[in-house]
């Protein structure tokens, strides 16, 4: 998906135009995936953009980076203050923002503890993850041949740029074979997530969610989905869900930072629910907290 140019860009501290946030092509990254980041949106409410769950996120990354013992040089508030920052410099009302904490230039080979953590914040418009048409109508989904990694191989619990090779092979499959997104299962054969969303099932009237031992990245979304179906008096479970618990679901759908709330209407060419009536509902009452038009979870909302 394209890229829409704004204007600047935070790298290490200051605020740099756009063309010049580069990086040298022997940057420790580029070679071996050593970065983590974040996915965080930015929503027009009518107090002003306000971020959605930014603290969460900004802890998550500092979570991520830990896992891979990598010190980062600024402190949560110093990263939130920043993350805003390129939200109002910007004159961004809506928009998705990319936190990246990535092992930089200076040396090459596998141990990365002397090279330097280099810090960007950038943001920029971004619409729909999986088409404005799949809010409504959901998609197509196939389980992708390829396994979650497992958490004693690259720990699907840090948001890491290198584990996305995983998701990146399971993405090619699906799509080359005609569906629109994937879902993958882990080495037991038990739904992890999709590609950069977390799934949800509804199955006479309970959510269901894989556990994030399966496999699972600790979505932001899907906890705040939990939350709301929890004060939906939904009854809400997480559990390992197996491919066939997906086929005979009345209602299956995906969450995510970049996705939202998607529902899925075809899991493996099986009709799952034509978004149904549950998925609605979390639907509706999530795009109006993230618009700041449900004073119950006003406290998610970080105005810039
Ligand atoms: N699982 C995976 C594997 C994942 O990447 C994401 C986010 C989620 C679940 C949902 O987590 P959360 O956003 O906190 O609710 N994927 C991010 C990156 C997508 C991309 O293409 O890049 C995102 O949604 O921003």
């Amino acid at each position: 998906m394209a890229i829409e140019q704004v204007e600047k860009i935070w790298m290490n501290g200051k605020l740099v135009d756009w063309d010049d946030a580069k990086v040298h092509v022997l940057t420790h990254a580029l070679h071996y995936g050593s970065g983590v980041f974040e996915g965080i949106r930015a929503y027009e409410t009518h107090r002003g953009a306000a971020v959605f769950r930014l603290t969460d996120h900004t802890k998550r990354m500092i979570n991520s980076a830990k896992i891979y013992s990598m010190d980062i040089p600024y402190e949560l508030d110093e990263l939130v203050d920043a993350t805003k920052e390129v939200v109002r410099v910007n004159g961004l009302k809506s928009c998705y923002i990319r936190p990246i904490v990535f092992r930089g230039y200076g040396q090459m080979g596998l141990f990365p503890l002397e090279v330097p953590v280099d810090v960007v914040i950038a943001a920029w418009p971004w619409g729909a993850y999986l088409g404005e048409e799949s809010l409504h109508h959901g998609v197509r989904v196939k389980v992708s041949s390829f396994q979650r990694n497992n958490p004693n191989s690259i720990p699907p619990a840090a948001k890491a740029c290198g584990q996305y090779l995983n998701s990146i092979l399971a993405k090619i499959e699906v799509v080359a074979a005609g569906y629109d997104e994937a879902i993958i299962l882990n080495q037991h054969g038990y739904v992890a997530d999709g590609s950069g969303e977390n799934v949800f099932i509804v199955k006479d009237g309970t959510l269901i969610t894989p556990p994030l031992w399966a496999g699972a990245l600790g979505g932001i979304t899907r906890d705040s989905v939990i939350k709301i179906a929890a004060d939906l008096r939904y009854p809400i479970e997480e559990d390992n869900l197996t491919r066939t618990d997906l086929y005979t679901a009345d209602e299956v759908f995906f969450t995510g930072t970049a996705a939202e709330i998607v529902p899925i209407h075809e899991v493996d060419d099986r009709e799952v629910g034509d978004p149904g009536p549950v998925t609605r509902k979390i639907q509706e009452i999530f795009f109006k907290t993230v618009k700041g038009e449900e004073p119950m979870y006003e406290k998610w909302l970080e105005l810039v």
